[in-house]
């Protein structure tokens, strides 16, 4: 909680020696485009109940998840019923305002009554977070905690910034299970954000089932970074974490890294490789050295089964197809190769994203290039491309945030806490201004790392400052503002289990 001076929550009145002197604005994140602080506050009791509107199973669920998260910590079974109410916490999206929008929400709270609307189901998703964060952190704990469970009576209409607020996992230096990845994706819903980045293949290892082609997974996926185990999702896995990021409102993107970062299809495939000879499997860092043989037929068949699967199962609109380091692809070739492809992705029905180097082919309106270091992606903003910010010196997830860090990389520099946060998406790469972005995506590179508390010191407090990038009107954006805020969030991911690195920016509650 922050003190500002302004009207607050449970204020004392004028000329009582108040207990609180100061009011206290939630510290929320990412920070609503409105908040208006009003008096008094709301009291979750064993007799608050949640009701909806009864004709729809979206808001019905959203009820019952946020029954779910509640009654942990207040060992409450709030009942989630239709019934008209006049107190509790209403959920409702039929009379919103619809200029709320498909991310929207207002969520307005008064002592006797919480009422969350929104247009869309999104929007009571997302505002059910913000809700979560009104409460103490201990609302977090798996276990019955005191209380009591006071939420400020406040005023909050809310929309977002930018439509791609994205994380991004690679599954394929490092493999990561079901349960993680579920993990993960609770995390970043946690923070709004509405994307989730699979990078599923890469030199070190093939991580999707792909039924035309078994040896993808016997071969390819055996290996991962230095010689640890390898591992792969079988699709009915896949569609598990595809539906569990659908009822959290995150579409779920799986990127098929190629012409290059591709030694572990190589390795399975011996007609991939120019030579006809398959290399063998490869453990190490090093990138640039692989290439799909681009000439052949045979290439995009393989390209097509392996996009033509992936696209059944996976309802979100996108594909990404790397692009990436081709470096041993020759310019000509790797021109041909993007055409090929984004003619292939789109026969699939889906939109063509890649890393920004795609831009050096021709690009169609529809595709997305993903900026992460270089200036390329001005190239494809002139083309008519959106682009999806991931700029490795302040979004990526991997680098170390100080010469210290155990965990991670450098080769973007270091990323403190005030480096992922402390920019504009709209004023970072000259050329692409703020219709050309379609949104700001934190990548997670595993070279280093192995397991879901690594995941946890790499991802936080860093994810926070992305999705608020994300989400956040530009002029709610000032460090000082979100440092305070953020170190009341280090209590909330101790409830929570989320290993976050104890940033010295940070005064930590
Ligand atoms: C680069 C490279 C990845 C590495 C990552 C490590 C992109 C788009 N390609 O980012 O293969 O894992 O850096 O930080």
């Amino acid at each position: 909680m922050i003190p500002t001076g302004a009207t607050a929550p449970n204020q004392s009145p004028e000329g009582q020696a108040p207990a609180v002197t100061t009011s206290t604005i939630p510290a929320l994140i990412p920070q609503p485009a409105s908040v208006i602080p009003a008096t008094g506050f709301f009291e979750l009791t064993s007799a608050t109940s949640i009701t909806i509107e009864a004709a729809d199973p979206d808001v019905a669920a959203i009820g019952r998840t946020l029954a779910a998260l509640l009654r942990p910590a207040t060992g409450i079974e709030l009942q989630v019923s239709t019934a008209a109410s006049t107190g509790g916490i209403h959920l409702r999206i039929s009379d919103a305002d619809p200029s709320l929008g498909d991310e929207g929400y207002r969520l307005t709270v008064t002592p006797e009554l919480v009422t969350l609307s929104a247009p869309r189901p999104a929007g009571l998703f997302f505002g059910v977070q913000t809700l979560r964060q009104l409460l103490p952190p201990s609302i977090e704990s798996a276990r019955a905690q005191p209380g009591p469970w006071r939420i400020p009576a406040i005023d909050i209409r809310d929309t977002p910034r930018f439509a791609w607020r994205g994380a991004m996992l690679d599954v394929a230096r490092h493999f990561f299970s079901v349960q993680d990845i579920e993990r993960f994706i609770d995390r970043i819903a946690l923070y709004k954000m509405n994307r989730l980045h699979l990078h599923l293949t890469d030199d070190q290892g093939w991580r999707i089932a792909i039924h035309a082609w078994p040896q993808l997974t016997a071969l390819g996926a055996s290996t991962a970074v230095g010689g640890d185990p390898g591992g792969f999702l079988t699709q009915a896995e896949y569609a598990e974490i595809v539906a569990y990021a659908q009822a959290r409102y995150i579409v779920v993107v799986p990127e098929i890294d190629m012409p290059g970062h591709t030694n572990a299809a190589l390795a399975s495939i011996p007609e991939l490789n120019c030579t006809g000879v398959a290399p063998p499997v490869y453990t190490g860092i090093e990138v640039g050295f692989s290439s799909l043989c681009i000439g052949p037929e045979a290439t995009y068949r393989f390209i097509d089964d392996v996009l033509g699967e992936l696209a059944a199962l996976t309802p979100g609109d996108y594909l990404h197809i790397g692009g990436d380091e081709a470096h041993s692809t020759p310019d000509a070739d790797y021109r041909a190769f993007i055409a090929r492809v984004q003619a292939i992705v789109e026969a699939h029905g889906k939109r063509m994203i890649g890393w920004e180097e795609i831009a050096r082919a021709d690009l169609h309106a529809q595709s997305i290039a993903q900026h992460w270091f270089s200036d390329l992606a001005a190239r494809a903003a002139a083309q008519g491309s959106q682009v999806i910010l991931s700029p490795a010196s302040r979004a990526y997830l991997d680098m170390q945030y100080a010469p210290d860090t155990p965990l991670g990389l450098h080769w973007a520099g270091y990323v403190e806490v005030q480096d992922a946060y402390d920019w504009d998406p709209a004023a970072q790469v000259p050329g692409v201004g703020e219709e050309e972005i379609l949104g700001v995506e934190a990548p997670l590179w595993t070279e280093t790392i192995r397991s879901l508390a690594d995941i946890d010191r790499m991802a936080f407090p860093r994810l926070a400052a992305i999705a608020e990038l994300g989400w956040s009107p530009r002029h709610t954006h000032a460090w000082l503002d979100f440092r305070e805020r953020l170190a009341a969030h280090g209590s909330r991911w101790d409830m929570l289990g989320i290993a976050f690195t104890r940033s010295p920016q940070i005064d930590w509650e």
